[in-house]
Protein backbone atom coordinates (compact mmCIF):
# COMPACT_ATOMS: atom_id res chain seq x y z
CA UNK A 1 0.00 0.00 0.00
CA UNK A 2 1.19 3.10 -0.86
CA UNK A 3 -0.52 5.29 1.50
CA UNK A 4 -3.69 4.68 3.81
CA UNK A 5 -5.01 7.88 2.48
CA UNK A 6 -5.35 6.52 -1.12
CA UNK A 7 -7.70 3.79 -1.98
CA UNK A 8 -6.68 0.87 -4.60
CA UNK A 9 -9.08 2.92 -7.05
CA UNK A 10 -7.08 5.64 -6.70
CA UNK A 11 -3.87 4.10 -7.23
CA UNK A 12 -5.01 2.24 -10.56
CA UNK A 13 -5.89 4.34 -13.19
CA UNK A 14 -3.49 5.95 -16.45
CA UNK A 15 -1.86 8.40 -15.49
CA UNK A 16 1.99 7.32 -14.23
CA UNK A 17 3.17 8.52 -11.23
CA UNK A 18 7.09 7.87 -10.33
CA UNK A 19 8.82 8.47 -7.26
CA UNK A 20 11.67 10.55 -7.46
CA UNK A 21 13.33 9.27 -4.66
CA UNK A 22 14.33 6.14 -6.86
CA UNK A 23 12.97 6.92 -10.26
CA UNK A 24 10.27 4.01 -9.82
CA UNK A 25 6.62 4.09 -10.97
CA UNK A 26 4.35 3.78 -8.16
CA UNK A 27 1.32 3.80 -9.04
CA UNK A 28 -1.11 5.27 -12.27
CA UNK A 29 -3.81 7.56 -10.95
CA UNK A 30 -7.19 7.64 -12.38
CA UNK A 31 -7.19 11.11 -14.77
CA UNK A 32 -10.18 13.32 -15.39
CA UNK A 33 -11.92 13.21 -19.05
CA UNK A 34 -11.48 16.74 -20.64
CA UNK A 35 -15.02 15.71 -21.93
CA UNK A 36 -16.29 16.23 -18.10
CA UNK A 37 -14.76 19.67 -18.05
CA UNK A 38 -18.22 20.96 -18.73
CA UNK A 39 -20.50 19.32 -16.31
CA UNK A 40 -17.41 20.00 -13.24
CA UNK A 41 -18.01 23.91 -14.31
CA UNK A 42 -21.56 23.81 -14.14
CA UNK A 43 -21.31 21.77 -10.85
CA UNK A 44 -19.11 24.62 -9.32
CA UNK A 45 -21.79 27.24 -10.34
CA UNK A 46 -24.44 25.13 -8.71
CA UNK A 47 -22.05 24.92 -5.80
CA UNK A 48 -21.64 28.96 -5.96
CA UNK A 49 -25.01 29.74 -5.94
CA UNK A 50 -25.94 27.20 -2.48
CA UNK A 51 -22.45 28.11 -0.67
CA UNK A 52 -22.59 32.09 -0.91
CA UNK A 53 -25.77 32.09 0.71
CA UNK A 54 -24.47 30.33 3.79
CA UNK A 55 -23.07 32.88 6.80
CA UNK A 56 -19.20 32.90 6.32
CA UNK A 57 -18.67 32.17 10.02
CA UNK A 58 -20.42 29.06 9.35
CA UNK A 59 -18.49 28.47 6.04
CA UNK A 60 -15.15 28.63 8.16
CA UNK A 61 -16.81 25.92 10.65
CA UNK A 62 -16.07 23.70 7.05
CA UNK A 63 -12.24 25.30 7.17
CA UNK A 64 -11.82 24.32 11.19
CA UNK A 65 -12.75 21.14 10.23
CA UNK A 66 -10.70 20.31 7.74
CA UNK A 67 -7.67 21.56 9.98
CA UNK A 68 -8.38 19.35 12.33
CA UNK A 69 -8.31 16.47 9.79
CA UNK A 70 -5.37 17.59 8.53
CA UNK A 71 -3.89 17.54 12.08
CA UNK A 72 -4.93 13.94 12.31
CA UNK A 73 -3.22 13.28 8.52
CA UNK A 74 -0.18 14.77 8.92
CA UNK A 75 2.37 12.13 9.34
CA UNK A 76 0.53 10.42 6.37
CA UNK A 77 0.21 12.98 3.79
CA UNK A 78 3.95 14.64 4.86
CA UNK A 79 5.17 10.89 4.28
CA UNK A 80 3.25 10.73 1.04
CA UNK A 81 4.53 14.29 -0.45
CA UNK A 82 7.85 12.67 0.57
CA UNK A 83 7.30 9.86 -1.44
CA UNK A 84 6.12 11.98 -4.37
CA UNK A 85 8.15 14.80 -4.51
CA UNK A 86 11.01 13.62 -2.42
CA UNK A 87 11.54 16.01 -0.18
CA UNK A 88 12.87 15.35 3.07
CA UNK A 89 10.31 14.01 6.02
CA UNK A 90 10.37 17.29 8.47
CA UNK A 91 9.88 18.84 5.03
CA UNK A 92 6.86 16.64 4.33
CA UNK A 93 5.78 17.50 7.49
CA UNK A 94 6.30 21.08 7.11
CA UNK A 95 4.15 21.40 4.01
CA UNK A 96 1.36 19.94 5.98
CA UNK A 97 1.47 22.18 8.80
CA UNK A 98 1.43 25.24 6.43
CA UNK A 99 -2.21 24.09 5.33
CA UNK A 100 -2.79 23.87 8.75
CA UNK A 101 -2.13 27.44 9.72
CA UNK A 102 -3.61 28.53 6.83
CA UNK A 103 -6.68 26.68 8.12
CA UNK A 104 -6.50 28.32 11.39
CA UNK A 105 -5.76 31.68 9.62
CA UNK A 106 -9.12 31.43 7.24
CA UNK A 107 -11.17 30.60 10.09
CA UNK A 108 -10.21 33.51 11.90
CA UNK A 109 -10.73 35.20 8.92
CA UNK A 110 -14.67 34.21 8.29
CA UNK A 111 -15.71 36.28 11.40
CA UNK A 112 -13.96 39.50 9.79
CA UNK A 113 -13.78 39.66 6.06
CA UNK A 114 -14.18 43.13 6.96
CA UNK A 115 -15.56 46.24 4.55
CA UNK A 116 -14.98 50.11 5.26
CA UNK A 117 -17.48 53.00 5.79
CA UNK A 118 -17.18 56.08 4.05
CA UNK A 119 -17.59 59.78 4.77
CA UNK A 120 -20.75 60.65 2.05
CA UNK A 121 -20.32 64.69 0.86
CA UNK A 122 -24.06 64.41 1.01
CA UNK A 123 -26.15 65.05 3.94
CA UNK A 124 -28.51 61.81 4.84
CA UNK A 125 -26.42 59.56 2.83
CA UNK A 126 -24.15 56.51 3.95
CA UNK A 127 -21.31 54.81 1.53
CA UNK A 128 -20.05 51.98 2.36
CA UNK A 129 -18.11 49.11 0.79
CA UNK A 130 -19.36 45.49 1.20
CA UNK A 131 -16.67 41.69 -0.28
CA UNK A 132 -19.08 39.59 -1.70
CA UNK A 133 -18.54 35.73 -2.59
CA UNK A 134 -16.98 36.18 -6.43
CA UNK A 135 -17.68 32.57 -7.73
CA UNK A 136 -15.57 29.36 -8.35
CA UNK A 137 -11.89 29.80 -8.13
CA UNK A 138 -9.55 27.93 -10.20
CA UNK A 139 -6.45 26.47 -8.43
CA UNK A 140 -3.33 25.04 -11.00
CA UNK A 141 -0.63 24.24 -8.59
CA UNK A 142 2.92 22.95 -8.89
CA UNK A 143 4.76 19.98 -7.78
CA UNK A 144 7.16 21.62 -5.69
CA UNK A 145 4.01 22.58 -3.03
CA UNK A 146 1.92 20.26 -4.10
CA UNK A 147 -0.52 20.60 -1.58
CA UNK A 148 0.00 23.51 0.71
CA UNK A 149 -0.82 25.94 -2.22
CA UNK A 150 -4.24 24.36 -2.61
CA UNK A 151 -4.46 24.97 0.94
CA UNK A 152 -3.39 28.74 0.94
CA UNK A 153 -6.23 29.22 -2.10
CA UNK A 154 -8.79 26.84 -1.01
CA UNK A 155 -8.73 27.97 2.50
CA UNK A 156 -9.46 31.60 1.69
CA UNK A 157 -12.13 30.85 -1.51
CA UNK A 158 -14.18 28.70 0.85
CA UNK A 159 -14.66 30.97 4.11
CA UNK A 160 -14.84 34.10 1.62
CA UNK A 161 -17.72 31.94 -0.24
CA UNK A 162 -16.51 30.30 -3.62
CA UNK A 163 -16.31 26.48 -4.65
CA UNK A 164 -13.20 25.71 -5.60
CA UNK A 165 -11.88 23.66 -8.94
CA UNK A 166 -8.22 22.02 -8.27
CA UNK A 167 -5.55 21.46 -10.94
CA UNK A 168 -2.07 19.68 -9.51
CA UNK A 169 0.62 19.49 -11.50
CA UNK A 170 0.46 16.21 -13.52
CA UNK A 171 3.78 14.75 -11.55
CA UNK A 172 2.09 15.21 -8.22
CA UNK A 173 -1.91 13.79 -8.45
CA UNK A 174 -1.28 11.53 -5.42
CA UNK A 175 -1.06 13.85 -2.91
CA UNK A 176 -3.77 16.08 -4.36
CA UNK A 177 -6.24 12.56 -4.50
CA UNK A 178 -5.03 12.36 -0.76
CA UNK A 179 -5.57 15.97 0.12
CA UNK A 180 -9.35 15.67 -1.54
CA UNK A 181 -9.29 12.74 0.82
CA UNK A 182 -8.80 14.68 4.04
CA UNK A 183 -11.32 17.44 2.78
CA UNK A 184 -14.27 14.98 2.15
CA UNK A 185 -13.66 14.03 5.84
CA UNK A 186 -14.12 17.47 7.17
CA UNK A 187 -17.54 17.56 4.39
CA UNK A 188 -19.19 14.45 5.92
CA UNK A 189 -18.77 15.95 9.18
CA UNK A 190 -19.86 19.56 8.37
CA UNK A 191 -23.23 18.06 7.10
CA UNK A 192 -24.81 20.12 4.78
CA UNK A 193 -22.02 21.80 1.98
CA UNK A 194 -23.41 21.78 -1.39
CA UNK A 195 -22.22 19.12 -4.14
CA UNK A 196 -19.06 19.93 -5.72
CA UNK A 197 -17.92 22.43 -3.78
CA UNK A 198 -14.37 21.66 -4.00
CA UNK A 199 -13.58 19.43 -6.99
CA UNK A 200 -10.43 18.04 -7.92
CA UNK A 201 -9.64 17.61 -11.95
CA UNK A 202 -6.48 15.31 -12.63
CA UNK A 203 -4.87 14.82 -15.88
CA UNK A 204 -2.95 17.33 -18.61
CA UNK A 205 -3.30 20.76 -20.40
CA UNK A 206 -6.41 20.52 -21.80
CA UNK A 207 -7.86 20.22 -18.46
CA UNK A 208 -6.26 23.89 -17.17
CA UNK A 209 -7.10 24.62 -20.71
CA UNK A 210 -11.11 24.29 -19.84
CA UNK A 211 -10.66 26.35 -16.77
CA UNK A 212 -8.31 29.01 -17.80
CA UNK A 213 -10.69 29.76 -21.19
CA UNK A 214 -14.11 29.50 -18.79
CA UNK A 215 -16.08 32.77 -17.53
CA UNK A 216 -17.86 29.99 -15.19
CA UNK A 217 -14.60 30.91 -12.91
CA UNK A 218 -13.65 34.63 -12.23
CA UNK A 219 -10.57 33.57 -10.42
CA UNK A 220 -7.70 31.44 -11.85
CA UNK A 221 -4.54 31.33 -9.35
CA UNK A 222 -1.63 29.74 -10.99
CA UNK A 223 1.55 29.07 -9.39
CA UNK A 224 4.15 27.81 -11.75
CA UNK A 225 6.85 28.95 -14.82
CA UNK A 226 6.59 32.66 -15.65
CA UNK A 227 6.31 31.14 -19.60
CA UNK A 228 3.11 29.18 -17.87
CA UNK A 229 2.23 32.61 -16.56
CA UNK A 230 2.48 34.41 -19.87
CA UNK A 231 -0.18 31.61 -20.97
CA UNK A 232 -2.52 31.78 -18.46
CA UNK A 233 -2.13 35.51 -17.66
CA UNK A 234 -3.60 36.71 -20.74
CA UNK A 235 -6.14 34.28 -21.72
CA UNK A 236 -7.82 34.89 -18.31
CA UNK A 237 -7.83 38.64 -18.76
CA UNK A 238 -8.88 38.17 -22.92
CA UNK A 239 -12.38 37.16 -21.01
CA UNK A 240 -12.29 39.26 -18.08
CA UNK A 241 -11.28 37.11 -15.50
CA UNK A 242 -9.05 37.74 -12.47
CA UNK A 243 -5.75 36.04 -12.23
CA UNK A 244 -3.46 35.48 -9.93
CA UNK A 245 -0.04 34.39 -10.33
CA UNK A 246 2.49 33.04 -8.67
CA UNK A 247 5.41 32.56 -10.94
CA UNK A 248 9.26 32.27 -11.30
CA UNK A 249 11.29 33.99 -8.44
CA UNK A 250 15.56 34.20 -8.65
CA UNK A 251 16.13 35.58 -5.08
CA UNK A 252 18.76 36.98 -3.76
CA UNK A 253 20.90 37.42 -0.60
CA UNK A 254 23.24 40.67 0.01
CA UNK A 255 25.67 39.78 2.92
CA UNK A 256 27.24 43.09 3.91
CA UNK A 257 30.37 43.58 6.01
CA UNK A 258 28.77 44.00 9.11
CA UNK A 259 27.01 40.88 8.47
CA UNK A 260 26.81 37.77 11.46
CA UNK A 261 28.95 35.26 8.87
CA UNK A 262 27.36 32.07 11.57
CA UNK A 263 24.10 33.27 10.83
CA UNK A 264 24.34 33.88 7.59
CA UNK A 265 25.83 30.33 6.24
CA UNK A 266 22.74 28.51 7.62
CA UNK A 267 20.52 30.67 5.90
CA UNK A 268 22.60 30.54 2.89
CA UNK A 269 22.47 26.66 2.87
CA UNK A 270 18.82 26.04 4.10
CA UNK A 271 18.03 28.95 1.61
CA UNK A 272 19.67 27.60 -1.40
CA UNK A 273 19.86 23.61 -1.03
CA UNK A 274 16.74 22.85 1.10
CA UNK A 275 13.87 21.59 -1.18
CA UNK A 276 17.06 20.68 -2.85
CA UNK A 277 16.67 24.00 -4.26
CA UNK A 278 13.28 23.57 -5.81
CA UNK A 279 11.11 26.67 -4.02
CA UNK A 280 10.12 29.30 -5.95
CA UNK A 281 11.72 31.13 -2.84
CA UNK A 282 15.00 29.42 -3.29
CA UNK A 283 18.13 31.08 -2.32
CA UNK A 284 19.77 31.61 -5.95
CA UNK A 285 22.26 34.67 -6.39
CA UNK A 286 24.70 35.54 -3.37
CA UNK A 287 25.86 39.33 -3.46
CA UNK A 288 28.80 39.04 -1.16
CA UNK A 289 30.63 42.30 -0.49
CA UNK A 290 34.44 41.69 -1.49
CA UNK A 291 36.01 41.97 1.91
CA UNK A 292 33.70 38.79 3.07
CA UNK A 293 33.72 36.59 -0.28
CA UNK A 294 36.78 34.36 0.13
CA UNK A 295 35.77 33.96 4.00
CA UNK A 296 32.16 32.76 3.14
CA UNK A 297 32.94 31.28 0.18
CA UNK A 298 35.58 28.77 2.04
CA UNK A 299 32.85 28.08 4.92
CA UNK A 300 29.90 27.55 2.25
CA UNK A 301 32.38 24.72 0.53
CA UNK A 302 33.28 23.37 3.79
CA UNK A 303 29.32 23.63 4.93
CA UNK A 304 28.00 22.10 1.09
CA UNK A 305 30.52 19.07 2.09
CA UNK A 306 28.83 18.15 5.11
CA UNK A 307 25.03 17.88 3.34
CA UNK A 308 23.54 14.23 3.69
CA UNK A 309 22.33 14.27 0.49
CA UNK A 310 20.18 10.64 -0.60
CA UNK A 311 17.29 8.71 0.37
CA UNK A 312 14.75 11.56 1.85
CA UNK A 313 12.84 9.57 4.18
CA UNK A 314 16.43 8.57 5.81
CA UNK A 315 16.64 10.41 9.52
CA UNK A 316 19.57 12.89 8.83
CA UNK A 317 19.24 13.43 5.22
CA UNK A 318 19.05 17.19 4.34
CA UNK A 319 18.99 17.15 0.78
CA UNK A 320 16.39 14.39 -1.65
CA UNK A 321 16.54 14.49 -5.22
CA UNK A 322 15.31 16.43 -7.49
CA UNK A 323 12.08 15.82 -9.14
CA UNK A 324 12.93 14.02 -12.38
CA UNK A 325 16.02 13.07 -14.44
CA UNK A 326 14.80 16.00 -16.87
CA UNK A 327 15.59 18.64 -13.93
CA UNK A 328 19.03 17.41 -12.90
CA UNK A 329 19.49 17.73 -17.13
CA UNK A 330 18.20 21.03 -16.84
CA UNK A 331 20.64 21.66 -13.94
CA UNK A 332 23.81 20.63 -15.56
CA UNK A 333 23.04 22.20 -18.66
CA UNK A 334 22.68 25.35 -16.64
CA UNK A 335 25.98 24.61 -15.35
CA UNK A 336 27.91 24.04 -18.64
CA UNK A 337 26.23 27.45 -19.69
CA UNK A 338 28.04 29.16 -16.23
CA UNK A 339 31.12 27.99 -17.07
CA UNK A 340 31.56 28.96 -20.57
CA UNK A 341 30.65 32.72 -19.28
CA UNK A 342 33.49 32.36 -16.59
CA UNK A 343 31.63 30.58 -13.87
CA UNK A 344 33.95 28.52 -11.62
CA UNK A 345 32.22 25.69 -10.52
CA UNK A 346 32.34 23.97 -6.94
CA UNK A 347 29.94 20.91 -6.65
CA UNK A 348 26.77 19.87 -9.51
CA UNK A 349 28.03 16.50 -9.49
CA UNK A 350 25.13 13.80 -10.68
CA UNK A 351 25.40 11.06 -8.58
CA UNK A 352 24.88 7.34 -10.64
CA UNK A 353 22.16 4.99 -10.00
CA UNK A 354 18.30 5.86 -9.83
CA UNK A 355 16.67 9.01 -8.67
CA UNK A 356 17.72 12.44 -9.62
CA UNK A 357 20.49 13.32 -7.44
CA UNK A 358 22.97 15.79 -7.91
CA UNK A 359 25.12 17.38 -5.30
CA UNK A 360 24.49 21.28 -5.11
CA UNK A 361 26.02 23.90 -6.52
CA UNK A 362 28.09 26.95 -5.51
CA UNK A 363 29.29 28.64 -9.04
CA UNK A 364 31.23 31.92 -8.29
CA UNK A 365 30.73 33.91 -11.68
CA UNK A 366 32.45 37.03 -12.67
CA UNK A 367 29.54 38.99 -13.83
CA UNK A 368 25.63 38.77 -12.89
CA UNK A 369 25.16 36.94 -17.10
CA UNK A 370 22.04 35.69 -18.81
CA UNK A 371 22.77 32.11 -17.12
CA UNK A 372 22.35 34.03 -13.95
CA UNK A 373 19.36 36.08 -14.66
CA UNK A 374 17.41 32.72 -15.56
CA UNK A 375 15.82 30.74 -12.72
CA UNK A 376 16.69 26.91 -12.66
CA UNK A 377 15.17 25.19 -10.48
CA UNK A 378 17.80 23.49 -8.55
CA UNK A 379 20.31 23.69 -6.10
CA UNK A 380 22.61 26.38 -7.57
CA UNK A 381 24.00 29.10 -5.95
CA UNK A 382 25.65 31.98 -8.06
CA UNK A 383 28.07 34.35 -5.99
CA UNK A 384 28.25 37.63 -7.21
CA UNK A 385 30.95 40.27 -5.59
CA UNK A 386 29.85 44.02 -4.85
CA UNK A 387 32.55 46.99 -3.59
CA UNK A 388 29.29 49.42 -2.64
CA UNK A 389 26.65 49.19 -1.16
CA UNK A 390 24.26 50.75 -4.30
CA UNK A 391 25.74 48.59 -7.10
CA UNK A 392 24.41 45.28 -4.35
CA UNK A 393 20.79 46.98 -4.23
CA UNK A 394 21.06 47.64 -8.44
CA UNK A 395 22.25 43.73 -9.01
CA UNK A 396 19.48 42.21 -6.76
CA UNK A 397 16.97 43.99 -8.70
CA UNK A 398 18.87 43.62 -11.77
CA UNK A 399 16.47 40.29 -13.28
CA UNK A 400 13.08 40.04 -14.62
CA UNK A 401 12.02 38.08 -11.61
CA UNK A 402 11.13 40.12 -8.54
CA UNK A 403 9.90 37.46 -5.57
CA UNK A 404 12.32 37.45 -2.58
CA UNK A 405 15.36 38.65 -1.56
CA UNK A 406 16.78 39.29 1.72
CA UNK A 407 19.68 40.86 3.54
CA UNK A 408 22.48 40.34 6.32
CA UNK A 409 23.74 43.24 7.87
CA UNK A 410 24.01 44.66 11.37
CA UNK A 411 23.95 47.98 10.18
CA UNK A 412 20.59 50.04 10.59
CA UNK A 413 21.19 52.13 7.34
CA UNK A 414 21.61 49.57 5.27
CA UNK A 415 18.41 47.33 6.49
CA UNK A 416 16.48 50.28 5.74
CA UNK A 417 17.85 51.48 2.86
CA UNK A 418 17.01 47.70 1.79
CA UNK A 419 13.50 48.12 3.12
CA UNK A 420 13.13 51.88 1.36
CA UNK A 421 11.24 52.82 -1.74
CA UNK A 422 14.79 52.62 -3.68
CA UNK A 423 15.63 49.25 -2.20
CA UNK A 424 14.20 45.52 -2.83
CA UNK A 425 12.00 45.62 -5.80
CA UNK A 426 10.43 41.92 -4.57
CA UNK A 427 6.85 41.27 -3.11
CA UNK A 428 9.46 39.40 -0.22
CA UNK A 429 12.19 41.48 1.24
CA UNK A 430 13.83 40.14 4.88
CA UNK A 431 16.56 41.25 7.09
CA UNK A 432 18.97 38.43 8.56
CA UNK A 433 16.16 36.37 7.36
CA UNK A 434 16.93 33.79 4.35
CA UNK A 435 14.11 34.45 1.69
CA UNK A 436 12.24 31.16 1.97
CA UNK A 437 10.12 29.58 4.12
CA UNK A 438 7.63 32.27 4.85
CA UNK A 439 5.53 32.00 7.47
CA UNK A 440 1.46 31.98 5.93
CA UNK A 441 0.49 35.66 7.83
CA UNK A 442 1.93 37.61 4.93
CA UNK A 443 0.54 38.33 1.52
CA UNK A 444 2.83 35.41 -0.54
CA UNK A 445 4.06 36.63 -3.86
CA UNK A 446 6.38 39.15 -6.18
CA UNK A 447 6.98 41.46 -8.19
CA UNK A 448 7.94 41.60 -12.43
CA UNK A 449 7.53 38.48 -13.97
CA UNK A 450 6.73 36.61 -11.04
CA UNK A 451 3.08 37.75 -11.73
CA UNK A 452 2.34 40.39 -8.66
CA UNK A 453 -0.52 38.43 -7.46
CA UNK A 454 -0.54 37.71 -3.66
CA UNK A 455 -2.14 34.37 -2.00
CA UNK A 456 -2.13 33.63 1.32
CA UNK A 457 -2.16 35.53 4.51
CA UNK A 458 -2.39 39.59 5.30
CA UNK A 459 -5.14 40.83 3.06
CA UNK A 460 -4.91 38.43 0.13
CA UNK A 461 -8.28 37.19 0.53
CA UNK A 462 -9.59 40.09 -1.13
CA UNK A 463 -8.63 38.41 -4.05
CA UNK A 464 -11.01 36.04 -3.86
CA UNK A 465 -14.30 38.57 -3.53
CA UNK A 466 -15.87 41.10 -5.38
CA UNK A 467 -16.02 44.65 -3.51
CA UNK A 468 -19.31 46.24 -3.82
CA UNK A 469 -19.35 50.09 -3.07
CA UNK A 470 -22.92 51.25 -2.13
CA UNK A 471 -24.32 54.94 -1.17
CA UNK A 472 -27.50 54.61 0.78
CA UNK A 473 -29.89 57.55 0.47
CA UNK A 474 -31.68 57.98 3.63
CA UNK A 475 -32.80 61.54 3.22
CA UNK A 476 -35.92 63.18 1.72
CA UNK A 477 -33.58 64.89 -0.67
CA UNK A 478 -31.86 63.59 -4.17
CA UNK A 479 -28.42 65.59 -3.82
CA UNK A 480 -26.30 65.23 -7.07
CA UNK A 481 -22.43 64.21 -6.08
CA UNK A 482 -20.10 66.74 -7.31
CA UNK A 483 -22.63 69.95 -6.93
CA UNK A 484 -24.28 68.39 -10.26
CA UNK A 485 -27.68 70.04 -10.39
CA UNK A 486 -30.32 68.27 -12.53
CA UNK A 487 -33.82 69.46 -11.61
CA UNK A 488 -36.18 68.13 -13.62
C1 LIG B 1 6.56 27.86 -3.51
O1 LIG B 1 7.72 27.49 -3.65
O2 LIG B 1 5.76 27.84 -4.49
O3 LIG B 1 8.10 30.65 1.52
C2 LIG B 1 5.97 28.28 -2.23
C3 LIG B 1 8.26 29.46 1.27
C4 LIG B 1 7.08 28.54 1.42
C5 LIG B 1 6.22 28.56 0.21
C6 LIG B 1 6.94 28.37 -1.10
N1 LIG B 1 6.31 28.96 2.56
O4 LIG B 1 9.34 28.99 0.93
Amino acid sequence: MISPLLSLFETQGTLPVFSPIDGAEIARAPETDPALMPEVLAQATRAFHAWREVPAPRRGELVRLLGEELRAAKEELGALVTLEVGKITSEGLGEVQEMIDICDFAVGLSRQLYGLTIASERPGHRMAETWLPIGPVGIITAFNFPVAVWAWNAALALVCGNPVIWKPSEKTPLTALATQRIFERALSRFGDAPEGLAQLVIGGPALGAALVASKAVPVISATGSTRMGSVVGPAVMARWGRPILELGGNNAMIVAPSADLDMAVRAIVFGAVGTAGQRCTSLRRLIVHRSLRDDLMARLIKAYASLALGDPRKPGTLIGPLIDQAARARMLAQLDRARTEGGVVHGGVALEGPGAYVTPALVVMPAQTETVREETFAPILYVLTYDDFPDAIALQNDVPQGLSSCIFTLNLREAEAFLSASGSDCGIANVNIGPSGAEIGGAFGGEKETGGGRESGSDAWRGYMRRQTSTVNYSAKLPLAQGVKFDV
